[in-house]
């Protein structure tokens, strides 16, 4: 059972290069909190990405919501990123044909590709999303890049079925193009159980169970222990604290005891 399982012996088990990478940082660096920096001022986000750096393995973005990107605010966020050991994911839920999805990979304003270790994509189009992807690449950047694919969302009323997160299962688990999937995105340990593959869960707060908006919480426990997350994904629960770094240094410390309770049972 891949919950069983420590980080440093699933870093073996990775095909993805990104996902070796990151499991061996969670282990080293001992965090499994993700940070998601979902903030519209690039001066915000690179504050909390400083604040918070120590106590993360991964900074999620959504950058098509920062009102003044520019290319000094990733160099910003890479040097940051650098600094405190974590790596960036931006969120972008790939969703379209291959041709599209590589050219919204890697031009635009955002050029993704470019700075992204990670990216999200659904796999509602199939495996040509991974093909597309992997098309806005260099034959040497593959390697240094890696997707999570969704086969859950934390949505309340989301259209997933079971049929669904088998046939994403078997897109990140078979075929050619395996060896550039880094993770799932999902909400249960059942969604898949190959070790290599890293479940990022998000929908994790201390308190409060909903938002207004259909966003479903669970406690930082219940997402590991129960539910077989490796990253937990945590947005407002630190973003609204009154101490940033403070939430974040509780989050990591609550998201890594329950990992080390996990697979000391
Ligand atoms: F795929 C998903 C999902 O199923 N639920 C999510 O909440 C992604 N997310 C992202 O995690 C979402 O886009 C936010 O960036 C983040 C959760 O933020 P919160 O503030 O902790 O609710």
């Amino acid at each position: 059972q891949r919950t069983k399982l420590t980080y440093e012996s699933r870093a073996n088990l990775a095909k993805s290069a990104v996902a070796k990478r990151l499991f061996n940082l969670m282990a080293s660096k001992q965090t499994n909190l993700c940070l998601a920096a979902d903030l519209t001022k690039a001066d915000d986000i690179l504050n909390v990405a400083d604040k918070c750096g120590p106590y993360i393995c991964l900074l999620k973005t959504h950058v098509d919501i920062v009102e003044d990107f520019s290319e000094g605010f990733i160099t910003n966020l890479q040097s940051l990123a650098k600094r405190h050991n974590f790596l960036l994911m931006e969120d972008r839920k790939f969703a379209d044909i291959g041709n599209t999805v590589s050219l919204q990979y890697a031009k635009g304003i955002y050029k993704i590709s470019g700075w992204a270790d990670l990216v999200t994509a659904h796999t509602l189009p199939g495996r040509s999303i991974l093909q597309g992807l992997k098309a806005a690449l260099g034959p040497d950047a593959s390697k240094e890049r890696g997707v999570f694919l969704l086969a859950e969302m934390s949505a309340s009323g989301n259209l997933i079925d079971d049929k669904y997160k088998e046939n994403s299962n078997k897109i990140a688990t078979e075929g050619a193009d395996v060896d550039f999937v880094a993770g799932v995105v999902c909400q249960s340990s059942k969604t898949f159980a190959f070790p290599g593959l890293l479940q990022l869960t998000p929908g994790v707060k201390i308190d409060e169970s909903v938002d207004k908006l259909g966003q479903q919480y669970q406690t930082p426990e219940h997402v590991v222990q129960e539910r077989g997350a490796d990253i937990g994904v945590v947005g407002r629960g630190i973003l609204q604290a009154t101490n940033v770094e403070q939430a974040a240094q509780t989050y990591r410390d609550r998201l890594w005891a329950a990992y080390k309770d996990r697979v000391a049972k």
